[in-house]
């Protein structure tokens, strides 16, 4: 017979530790605050581990539409303390993914075979409030807002269902947070949006936790050639690891980048990948990309009211442009796959793991992260 797993927190308010970010561009600050049980349909975690993605950093600094203050994190793993009335999917003791973009099963995305922009989602822009626009955090007898569906940072949040995979049992938590968002986002952009294809030439922009998990991606679709395109020339061997076969640092070069990648291929790449965030850098994949069949991925999001401009005739040459969130993954169905991929050895997410620090080192993971020293660094509760 199967044991239950009950807690003696189940319908109480924890307080526990969790990073607030109180005003746009502050230091990080951790905190004592109250995390309330979770309400019907909705799932109290105790986390396990956290990764810190870049999408964390543009919302602490501002340059996405969040309220403040709240708690950042959203590559989040842990285990389901207590859930809320009416939730069936997961019970306690669970081994469980947070999941930025939720799936309902409900919605136009849900129910379309390709979408998994769920209508649910609250990422763009973000109120920071769960369904029933409330909050469930609370510090210093102020209301603190959540992000993205998810608030990682935290040795407990709450969330709604539909935000929530139930993952294998023989997961290592310590590992697999990093599969909530940087993999299934860079390496699904490679194997599920682009469909890389054998003997492709792609071009990677951004060589960071996201643009690492893209070049496994094209490199395990047997991608032939794969330019990496960084500022920071410290991420050149680790991505020539993961099997980028030429680096370009465009502060080097005498040219525009994508100039040079047009010389190198002759004609642009079969497939080109943006994993920064700036409008730059996603004009310069387009104009890496072939005129005929290149397709460009824009993965790297961009700061709020920025805008993208291209040059009109140009486009009726047959180039495609794509926006991929989450590798285009319904999540709640594909994600835990990808776990269990893991462990059969299928894919191998240990070379995106450069650091490994204890949650109160916040800090010190972001100064890693700031410097530009890490692929992903880890924080563990
Ligand atoms: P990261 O900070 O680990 O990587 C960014 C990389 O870009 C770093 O290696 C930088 O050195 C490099 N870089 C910065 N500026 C330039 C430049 N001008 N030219 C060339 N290289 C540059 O972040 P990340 O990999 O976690 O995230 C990358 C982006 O992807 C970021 O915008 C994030 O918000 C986005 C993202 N999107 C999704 C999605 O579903 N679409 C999911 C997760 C992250
Ligand atoms: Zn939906």
């Amino acid at each position: 017979m199967e044991r239950k797993f009950i807690t003696d927190t189940s319908g109480k308010t924890i307080t526990c530790r969790a990073a607030i970010a109180w005003k746009t561009g502050s230091t990080l600050a951790i905190e004592e605050v109250q995390v309330d049980p979770p309400k019907a349909r909705e799932v109290r975690i105790k986390m396990i581990s956290t990764g810190i993605c870049g999408t964390d950093d543009h919302a602490v600094k501002g340059l996405l539409s969040v309220n403040f203050p709240f708690i950042p994190g959203h590559e989040g793993a842990g285990i389901v303390e207590s859930i809320g009335e009416g939730v069936s999917s997961v019970k306690p003791g669970d081994k469980v993914l947070t999941l930025a973009i939720p799936q309902c099963r409900e919605c136009s995305s849900c129910l379309h075979p390709k979408g998994n922009f769920c209508e649910k989602q609250d990422v763009l822009p973000s109120s920071g409030l769960m369904l029933d626009k409330t909050s469930r955090f609370t510090c210093k007898g102020k209301k603190i807002y959540h992000s993205f569906r998810a608030s990682t940072f935290t040795e407990y949040t709450v969330v709604p269902e539909i935000a929530v995979a139930k993952i294998d049992a023989a997961a290592p938590m310590d590992k697999v947070s990093i599969i909530s968002c940087e993999v299934s986002t860079g390496y699904g952009a490679a194997v599920n949006s682009a469909k890389v294809t054998r003997g492709s030439t792609c071009v990677v922009f951004g060589l960071g936790g996201v643009g690492s998990a893209i070049v496994m991606g094209c490199k395990a679709s047997g991608a032939s050639r794969i330019i990496g395109v960084d500022i920071n020339e410290e991420k050149f061997p680790r991505a020539r690891a993961l099997g980028v076969t030429d680096c370009l640092n465009p502060r080097n070069l005498k040219k525009p980048v994508q100039q040079v990648v047009m010389e190198m291929t002759r004609v642009g790449v079969d497939f080109a990948f943006e994993a920064i965030g700036l409008s730059d850098t996603m004009i310069a994949a387009w104009d890496s990309c072939h005129r005929s069949y290149g397709v460009c991925l824009i993965v790297g999001v961009a700061s709020s009211n920025s805008q993208l401009s291209l040059n009109a005739p140009d486009i009726i040459s047959g180039r495609t442009l794509k926006g991929v969130c989450l590798g285009d993954y319904k999540t709640r169905d594909c994600i835990p796959q990808l776990v269990t991929d893991y462990l059969q050895n299928k894919i191998n997410i240990d070379p995106l793991i450069t650091h490994q620090l204890p949650f109160d080192q916040l800090h010190k993971a972001f100064e890693l992260y700031h410097a530009g020293k890490t692929i992903r660094c880890i924080l563990l509760f």
